[in-house]
């Protein structure tokens, strides 16, 4: 009898949870050719993963940087990120086409990119003393439908992926790509916003001059700096895309797919700014087809089967704004409660309209939307 019951229990929450994940970037394409991302799914487990132009991080969780943290060298390219061992070749002008594995519906704001220059070599570069400047900032697109179209919801749409131009009048030289997406969905409560950034380096080759001024990654953003802190959920007349001012040689540009025509293996070693010229020329570019990562995957479903509503105590990032009710087992959690996660034996599912949402590996959350 009562393993009956559990069973068909254990059926209906299967079928009503749907965990979503947060994305990472996956590869970058440029002028066709396309450069592996870091692979969080492999890389991190071999002893001698391949040289890419994509920082590494320990943050296999698919996490992301809490505004408590945006004062920590954590927040310039992700968790205990490091240099990457080697570089992109691209010409001033060109456009990066940066492919995440995915994003949440969910997850509305807005899409950055920066350029910090390394004076010597990016891939030992100390992290800390990037200055970062911006050049490409999307927001709020549309606020008719609130909480609205988001730079995001405009990468979603284009398959994930986002493309930024490398602005025409840079100076020549080493610099690291700090793309970020930044998500806003918690952000009505300070502490609530999420950043999750990507870095790759990049040689650049130009016949601009520009060396324009950033800012150093720890000192980006403030837990209530506007932007940071926003309430997407009711009408709002605009959005200041947080961050320093834009470099004002940014260019804006139309979101479209990239097109892949070879693949191109990231150029390892010192990268002198004054052999970038060389450097693009002992690119290698092939046309072997594509294979997309074995890792790509879009969704993944979690069986938590509940047992006993006992809050957990873990080590919570919560961005909730309504603190979570206990419900009984097979219950339905509200709106921000939490919903899964090691050691978590609340209710697994959310209610309509919401969806299960790993953030980290201790915290999943109901949130707004099919996720
Ligand atoms: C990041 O580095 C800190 C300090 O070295 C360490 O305690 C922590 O476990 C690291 N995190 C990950 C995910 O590796
Ligand atoms: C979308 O991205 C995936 C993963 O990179 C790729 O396999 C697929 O061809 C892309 N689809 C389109 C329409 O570009
Ligand atoms: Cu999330």
């Amino acid at each position: 009898m009562y393993q009956i019951q559990s069973t068909s229990l254990m059926v209906a929450l299967l079928a009503a949870t749907k965990v979503i994940a947060h994305g990472h970037v996956t590869n970058v394409v440029v002028n066709g050719a396309y450069y592996e991302g870091f692979d969080i799914g492999s890389f991190p487990y071999m002893e001698d993963p391949p040289k890419v132009a994509a920082w590494t991080t320990p943050n296999t969780g698919n996490g992301f940087i809490a505004p408590d943290q945006f004062g920590s060298p954590d927040i310039i390219c992700h968790q205990n990120a490091t240099n990457a061992q080697a570089h992109i070749p691209i010409k001033a002008g060109d456009r990066v086409s940066i492919q995440w594995s995915e994003w949440p519906e969910s997850h509305h704001g807005p899409v950055i990119d920066y350029l910090a220059r390394c004076e010597e070599d990016c891939a030992t570069v100390d992290k800390t003393s990037l200055e970062f400047f911006k050049i490409d900032g999307v927001g709020l697109v549309d606020d008719a439908d609130v909480p609205g179209l988001w730079g995001d919801d405009q990468l979603i749409k284009n398959n994930n992926s986002w493309i930024v131009e490398i602005p025409q009048s840079i100076a020549p030289g080493n610099y690291v790509l700090r793309h970020e997406l930044i998500a806003l969905h918690g952000a009505q409560a300070e502490g609530g916003a999420q950043s999750y950034p990507q870095c790759f380096n990049l040689q650049v080759t130009s016949s601009g001059t520009d060396q324009p001024a950033g800012v150093v990654g720890t000192e980006l953003y403030t837990p209530d700096a506007p932007g940071i802190l926003a309430n997407i959920y009711s009408a709002i007349s605009s959005y200041p895309v947080p961050g320093p001012t834009m470099y004002s040689g940014a260019v804006s540009i139309t979101q479209a797919s990239s097109a892949v025509t070879s693949t191109a293996t990231a150029v390892a070693g010192s990268a002198s700014a004054n052999n970038a010229a060389a450097a693009v020329v002992t690119s290698r570019v092939s046309t072997i087809p594509v294979q997309i990562p074995s890792t790509f995957q879009t969704r993944s479903r979690t069986m938590t089967p509940s047992v006993t509503p006992t809050p957990s105590s873990s080590g919570v990032a919560s961005s909730s704004a309504t603190p979570s009710a206990s419900a009984g087992p097979g219950g339905q959690q509200k709106l921000y409660g939490q919903c899964g996660g090691q050691g978590w034996v609340g209710p697994s599912h959310c209610g309509q309209g919401a969806s299960c949402h790993i953030h980290n590996a201790y915290y999943h959350q109901c949130v707004p939307g099919r996720g």
